[in-house]
C-alpha cells in the first residue's frame, strides 16, 4: 500500500506516521527526517537544505525528489511505503505520480490532517525544534497555505483524499485513521 500523509506544520504527520507504519508494516519515508539527517551528517545536501528549513521555506523540489527517488529504489519499498511530509508542492506531486506510474505502483490513499492554526502554533512552540521559533513558524504556515494546501484539491480530484480531524490526543487521531483504513478494507 502507498500512502501520503498531508497536513500543516505540527499537524502530527510524523507522530501518526510512526503509529501507522507499525500497523501496516511498511517503511516510513519522511523527507523532513531525511533532510535533518543529512544536516547531522554534514553533507552538502544537508547544508543546502538547512538554509531553507531554518527560514521556514521549502527545500527545492530537485533536492527532495532526488532523496525520494533514491529511497524508493531500496528493496523494502517494493511492497509499499508511507510518504510523510512529501509531496509538499504540486510539482512534487506530479513528479511522484510519474515515478510511481513508471513503476506500475500508483498511490492508494492520501491522509490529510487538519488542525486549527492556534493549536498548531502551541504544539510547535512546545516541541521547540530549531525551526520551531515564532517567526519561522509563521513563515512555515504561509508557505504551507501557498504551496502545500493546493494538494488537497489535487488529490480530491483524483479521488484519493481522506480528510482527518487532527484535533485531540494522538490516540484519538489514530483511531480516526484506523477507521478510514477499516472502511477501505470492507
Ligand atoms: P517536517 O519534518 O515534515 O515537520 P512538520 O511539518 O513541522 O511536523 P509534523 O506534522 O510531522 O509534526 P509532528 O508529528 O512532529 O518538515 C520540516 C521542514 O522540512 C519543512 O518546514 C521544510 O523546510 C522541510 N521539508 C520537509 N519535507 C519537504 C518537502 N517535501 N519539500 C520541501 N521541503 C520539505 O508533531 C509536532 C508536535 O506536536 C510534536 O511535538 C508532537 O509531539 C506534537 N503532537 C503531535 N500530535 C499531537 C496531538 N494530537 N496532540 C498534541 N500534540 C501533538
Amino acid at each position: 500500500m502507498r500512502i501520503v500523509f498531508l497536513g500543516p506544520p505540527g499537524a502530527g504527520k510524523g507522530t501518526q506516521s510512526a503509529l501507522l507504519v507499525q500497523r501496516l508494516r511498511i517503511p516510513h519515508l519522511s523527507t523532513g527526517d531525511m533532510l535533518r539527517q543529512a544536516l547531522i551528517e554534514g553533507t552538502d545536501l544537508g547544508k543546502r537544505a538547512d538554509q531553507f528549513m531554518s527560514r521556514g521555506e521549502l527545500v527545492p523540489d530537485s533536492v527532495v525528489l532526488g532523496l525520494i527517488a533514491d529511497r524508493l529504489d531500496a528493496p523494502d519499498c517494493e511492497t509499499g511505503c508511507l510518504f510523510d511530509g512529501f509531496p509538499r508542492t504540486v510539482q512534487q506531486a506530479e513528479a511522484l505520480d510519474q515515478v510511481l506510474s513508471k513503476r506500475g505502483t500508483p498511490l492508494d490513499l492520501v491522509l490529510a490532517l487538519d488542525v486549527d492554526e492556534t493549536e498548531l502554533y502551541d504544539r510547535l512552540i512546545q516541541r521547540g525544534r530549531l525551526d520551531d521559533r515564532p517567526e519561522v513558524i509563521q513563515e512555515r504556515f504561509k508557505t504551507y497555505v501557498a504551496q502545500t494546501r493546493p494538494l488537497f484539491e489535487y488529490y480530491a480530484d483524483r479521488k484519493l483524499l481522506a480528510p482527518i480531524d487532527g484535533a485531540g490526543t494522538p490516540d484519538e487521531v489514530f483511531k480516526r485513521i484506523e477507521a478510514i483504513l477499516d472502511r477501505r478494507a470492507e
